[in-house]
């Protein structure tokens, strides 16, 4: 059989309902939607993948099968380029054209156009990896994947039940090996043994304090950081205390309900089956474990929440602190990375209080990423908990060769190099960020409530409308999303409100992921921040 007929009769077992046809957009986290109308569009990014690998000369591409936070019955799927970045943003429009293609005949054609685009020979080797979350659908989509894979002779590796960020460092492993950039041990066990050691050296002088609740949102994060702890010492040995909790991935149906760190950030409390005490840390992770928020109970009851934003300056003062202690002040920038969505008191901290540079993108974890890897150590967290810190490999050089003047600087130097070990530098990892932030947390000698002392966040409140079309909200290029070009009159609209309140900031835009539009807005009390959120919101509406 030809490799078009292949490709073609494999595409008739997963046809696209033709009410979906123009519907599907590769978006900020691949694609994402209701699990049964799904299979057509995994088939197809499995062709999109193997063309990927063979454009890239064979190198590995990863795909990942998983919903994140989205509830049980959705799922979705996304690429994974060969340094466990983020399929690069100019192939998304591919992705989208081979899943909107309204036949068989019709999807070959669009194949065959890439190929051409490209020059693609279709007889060179492509490699993929994939993996996918626990989600009850995952296996039905493995198999639209494989049809995919097999179709088009690509050599493929599943393994199985992984987190997202887990995929992504196989990725990077697998194009490294044999290299002097080599990322790691090519399988599940060394990302544990790369994080444990790195862990081990990190907490070299130091202890944790207390102990921690971690909420896995009854997703792959339970199994995982169970896995996880057995190649960390135990408590009893100067190791963390851990508690898992909603680590059951046996319910599909309590994936991600009630507990997990979207509900925690976005309904601002802890899930209600916590059974934590006043000054307890806690943290939550998302359904792929790429997501990590943390939170406590004051002496008063009242939830804390430590989000993204304050992990980013928990992290970036933390970095800035052992790069100077170590004697690199001079040879490492450290910059943080924010959207529009951190609160404004971060980003006067990180400004006035680190003296460090501060960038804003649009949403979504690849603008960030990007942004991040123009610093020597960049440090980018969403608001919601995805992030990471990214070292340059001229910093990695600075790191590595530099010698320490002094048994302090030694020491320093030491912790840092282990961070560069520590942290998941493909993407934001949920387990690796739990590291960090102990790590620094038991060097600071830090509880959740000194983490909070550091700054106050400014009130705030984020709004969903739902609007008939959301396309029709624009943003101004450059502006990291915070003005609307369209409607015509809405920025006008907004500013002009936004006038009226102390310390006001307030901005519209629409989903990347949900048929809706997002309002942010924060004032200097509770109360005005709930108005001037309404209020954009009725000029959205
Ligand atoms: P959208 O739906 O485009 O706002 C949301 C999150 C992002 C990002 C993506 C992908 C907010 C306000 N937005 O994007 O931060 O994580 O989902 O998961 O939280
Ligand atoms: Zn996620």
């Amino acid at each position: 059989m030809s490799h078009d007929e292949a490709v073609k009769e494999a595409s008739a077992k997963h046809t696209t309902p033709a009410e979906l046809v123009g519907k599907f957009q590769y978006g900020t986290a691949g694609f994402r939607m209701k699990a049964k109308i799904l299979d057509s569009v995994v088939y197809r990014v499995g062709l999109l993948a193997s063309l990927r690998s063979r454009k890239l000369n064979g190198q590995t591409i990863g795909v990942m099968i998983t919903a994140s936070h989205n509830p049980p019955e959705d799922n979705g799927v996304k690429l994974v380029d060969p340094m466990g970045e983020m399929l690069e943003a100019a192939w998304e429009k591919y992705a989208t054209q081979l899943a909107n293609a309204d036949s068989d005949d019709h999807l070959v054609h669009v194949y065959n156009e890439l190929v051409k685009t490209f020059k693609i020979n279709l007889d060179a080797p492509a490699r993929v990896i994939f993996a996918r979350d626990t989600r009850a659908s995952g296996s039905r989509l493995v198999e639209c994947l494989n049809d995919a894979l097999t179709a088009t002779k690509t050599e493929v590796t599943d393994y199985r039940i992984l987190t997202t960020p887990q995929l992504h460092y196989l990725v990077r492993c697998v194009n490294t090996k044999g290299t002097q950039d080599e990322y790691g041990e090519v399988s599940e066990k060394g990302y544990y043994e790369k994080l444990a050691a790195a862990f081990k050296q990190a907490m070299e002088h130091t202890k944790p304090q207390g102990h921690l609740t971690v909420d896995c949102a009854n997703g792959v994060g339970g199994p995982k950081l169970r896995e996880l702890l057995k190649y960390l010492p135990s408590p009893a040995d100067g190791g963390l205390d851990v508690k898992v909790v909603n680590d059951d991935v046996h319910k599909p149906e309590s994936l991600n309900h009630q507990c997990g760190a979207d509900f925690v950030k976005t309904g601002q409390r802890a899930p209600p089956s916590s059974k934590a005490g006043p000054g307890d840390r806690c943290c939550s992770l998302d359904g792929d474990a790429d997501r990590i928020v943390f939170y406590f109970q004051d002496e008063k009851n009242v939830f804390r929440l430590l989000d993204g934003d304050r992990i980013a300056t928990l992290a970036a003062s933390f970095i800035a602190e052992l790069a100077r202690q170590s004697g690199l002040m001079d040879k490492l920038t450290v910059g943080v990375v924010q959207t529009a969505y951190a609160n404004g008191a971060s980003t006067t901290y990180i400004q006035k209080n680190l003296g460090l540079q501060i960038v804003c993108t649009p949403t979504g974890v690849k603008h960030l990423h990007h942004a991040a890897t123009r610093f020597d150590v960049g440090v980018y967290f969403e608001a919601n908990g995805h992030g990471t810190v990214v070292f340059s490999p001229s910093a990695l050089k600075s790191i590595h060769t530099h010698q320490p003047q002094s048994p302090a600087q030694a020491d320093a130097l030491t912790t840092l190099i282990a961070l560069t070990d520590l942290i998941n530098q493909t993407v934001g990892d949920a387990l690796s960020d739990l590291l960090l932030v102990e790590v620094i947390l038991a060097h600071k000698g830090f509880s959740c409530a000194e983490w909070l002392q550091t700054y106050t966040d400014l009130p705030n409140r984020l709004v969903r409308v739902e609007v008939a079309d959301r396309n029709l909200f624009t943003t101004v290029e450059g502006t990291a999303e915070r003005q609307l070009a369209t409607p015509a009159g809405a920025q006008k609209d907004i500013e002009k409100i936004v006038a009226k309140y102390k310390d006001g900031r307030s901005f519209a835009r629409a989903s990347g992921t949900e048929d809706a539009v997002r309002v942010y807005a924060e004032a200097s009390t509770r109360a005005e921040a709930e108005d001037l959120a309404a209020a954009v919101a009725q000029i959205v509406r």
